[in-house]
């Protein structure tokens, strides 16, 4: 039975791996449910849950003082590049700051440590057009969110090659399914247009607002998959200082999306185009060679992650009636 801390543990991703592991290991979560929410996670006496921020050194430091984790996985962070472009400031704390204030506490306090993964962001790649991406591939990070997911992560990495912490880090692409938050307007697009759908079904009036024409693309990857991917990046020797791409390889743009949600929902989604949203990427693809190379293998193409999340939102619908 290992011990590990998950770090924003009540999120969409974060409470997806915290119950996962719980089946077998002993799970602390910190979480500011600032975006998470505690009933993502299962009522299970394996996971013990900790209201505050990874901002709070105090918080953090008698945590890692008087627990010796296995392995952490760092999710915390203000995940809206438009609230990283509102709030500088106040985003840098958590998106980096907590970052290399745990990389410290690390190595002060855990130096049983087996793994920390940090989780960082497509992002760092910007606008730059070349595809698919891979982790080699140019770096143009254009916003408080990018930079400091970029930065941090370079610490992370750096870390391992400097002071032997055994650390990894990986980027997302656009990952969905279940308990993803539809409340923001830059929550993933998928858990919004599932929002909508559950509306539409439940004959309430809806309509998805769809920036551009649809023919924006991205590389959508099932949150099973990227429980998958962590939990390798975690566990690989190879992986030690190393950086990964997660993602599926193949993209699908809006509209394609909203057709194979129309075909899987037998209904028809009313969908308004409203102009571009202003430091939108036209197309995102990830090259994953590299996670493939230490056992990864996406199992969800798209339209069998979007089953599963359909089935497990109408199992919702129904339970809540
Ligand atoms: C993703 C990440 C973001 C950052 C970025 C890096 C998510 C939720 N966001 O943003 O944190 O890492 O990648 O490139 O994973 N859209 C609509 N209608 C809506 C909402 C979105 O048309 O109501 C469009 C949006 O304009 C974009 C596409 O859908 O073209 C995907 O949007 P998103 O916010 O899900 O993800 P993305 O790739 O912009």
């Amino acid at each position: 039975m290992n011990n590990i801390l998950i770090t924003g543990g009540a999120g969409f991703i974060g409470s997806t791996l915290a119950n996962f592991y719980s089946k077998n290991h002993q799970v602390i979560v910190v979480d500011d449910l600032s975006m998470g929410n505690k009933n993502n996670l299962d009522h299970s006496d394996n996971i013990r849950f900790i209201e505050g921020s990874v901002t709070d050194f105090s918080l953090m430091e008698e945590l890692l003082k008087t627990n010796q984790f296995d392995y952490i996985f760092h999710l915390a962070a203000v995940a809206s590049v438009a609230d990283s472009v509102e709030r500088p400031v106040e985003t840098h704390q958590v998106n980096f700051d907590s970052v290399f204030q745990l990389l410290e506490l690390i190595r002060a306090h855990q130096a049983d440590l087996k793994r920390l993964v940090f989780t960082s962001s497509a992002a760092v790649y910007g606008d730059e057009p070349t595809l698919p991406k891979a982790e080699e591939s140019v770096i143009r990070p254009l916003t408080p969110y990018a930079i400091d997911k970029f930065a941090a992560e370079k610490y992370v990495v750096d870390y391992y090659h400097l002071y032997q912490i055994p650390t990894s880090a990986v980027r997302f692409f656009n990952v969905y399914g279940p308990k993803q938050n539809p409340e923001s307007p830059y929550s993933g697009v998928i858990s919004i247009i599932m929002d909508r759908y559950k509306k539409l079904l439940n004959k309430e009036e809806t309509s998805f607002t769809m920036f551009g024409d649809g023919s924006q693309s991205r590389d959508f990857v099932f949150i099973e998959d990227v429980v998958q991917a962590l939990d390798l990046v975690a566990t690989s020797n190879a992986s030690l200082g190393e950086v990964y791409n997660v993602g599926t390889g193949t993209a699908i743009n809006l509209n394609d999306l909203v057709a194979t949600l129309d075909e899987l929902l037998a209904s028809e989604l009313p969908v308004q185009n409203q102009p571009e949203r202003s430091g939108d990427i036209k197309y995102s693809l990830a090259d994953i060679s590299k996670i493939k190379a230490i056992g990864y293998e996406p199992k969800h193409t798209i339209k069998a992650g979007l089953e599963k999340y359909v089935s497990y939102e109408l199992a919702q619908e129904k339970s809540d009636l």
